[in-house]
C-alpha cells in the first residue's frame, strides 16, 4: 500500500458517499499517509490493531484486501470496522477501544505470546480519563501495547487545546515511552465527505 493507494481508496469512498451509495456515517483520513506507512513498519501480522470510528487506513495497512474493506463500508459499517481474522478491531465510542486494547494486550502477556497491540486514538480521546487509566494500567503491568495519538487538533469541530485551555496536549507535555504522537491536517470534515449532508 503506497500513500497514493491510500488516498485513492479514500477518494473513491468519498465519491461513493457523495453519490448516496453509502447510507451510513463515514470518517475519512487524509494527510497522514507517510506517518501511517511508517507506523505500520512496526506492525507484524500477529499483532493486533485497535481503532476508532476512522480506520480505513489501518485496515488496508494491516492487510485486509481493499475489496473487503469497501464491501463492509458499502454495507454501512465504516464507523466500526472489525476484521478479527486480520487482527483489526474498532469501536465508535470515544475511548471505547482503549480498554479492549488493554484486555487484548493482557491476554497476549498471560499466554506468553510475542504479539503486540497498536491502539490508535484521536487527540481529544487522548485527553479523556479512560486514556489515562489505560496507559497507567499498561505501563504498570508492562503490557505489550503502544498507544498512537493522531492529532488533527480537533474534536469534531472543537479545538482540543482551546477546550482544555492548555497549549499542548498531555502527551506533548509528558512524553511516555508507550505513546507515539503525530500531527496531521486533513482536508475532509470530521464525518462525511463534504458534499452530501447526512442527518
Ligand atoms: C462516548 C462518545 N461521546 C461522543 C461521541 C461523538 N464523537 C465522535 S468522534 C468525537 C470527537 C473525538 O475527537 P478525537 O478523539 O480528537 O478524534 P478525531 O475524530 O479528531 O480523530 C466525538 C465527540 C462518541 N462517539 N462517543
Ligand atoms: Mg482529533
Amino acid at each position: 500500500m503506497t500513500a497514493n493507494d491510500l488516498i485513492n481508496f479514500e477518494t473513491e469512498i468519498a465519491n461513493l458517499f457523495n453519490a448516496a451509495q453509502i447510507r451510513a456515517p463515514i470518517h475519512l483520513y487524509y494527510g497522514n499517509e507517510a506517518q501511517m506507512i511508517d507506523l505500520f513498519r512496526d506492525v507484524r501480522p500477529e499483532d493486533w490493531v485497535c481503532c476508532s470510528w476512522r480506520s480505513h487506513y489501518q485496515c488496508l495497512l494491516k492487510g485486509v484486501p481493499p475489496e473487503k474493506v469497501r464491501e463492509e463500508i458499502l454495507a454501512g459499517h465504516s464507523i466500526s470496522l472489525c476484521f478479527p481474522e486480520y487482527r483489526v478491531v474498532s469501536s465508535a465510542i470515544v475511548g471505547g477501544i482503549l480498554p479492549i486494547a488493554v484486555g487484548i494486550a493482557m491476554g497476549i502477556k498471560r499466554r506468553g505470546e510475542t504479539a503486540r497491540v497498536h491502539c490508535f486514538m484521536g487527540d481529544m480521546t487522548a485527553e479523556t480519563g479512560i486514556a489515562h487509566e489505560c496507559l497507567k494500567y499498561s505501563h504498570n503491568h508492562q503490557l505489550p501495547i503502544r498507544f498512537i495519538v493522531e492529532d488533527n487538533g480537533k474534536s469534531v469541530c472543537t479545538d482540543t487545546r482551546e477546550a482544555w485551555r492548555q497549549p499542548a496536549l498531555t502527551c506533548e507535555q509528558t512524553p511516555h515511552p508507550m505513546v507515539v504522537h503525530y500531527q496531521y491536517q486533513t482536508k475532509y470534515p470530521h464525518a462525511g465527505a463534504g458534499v452530501r449532508v447526512q442527518f
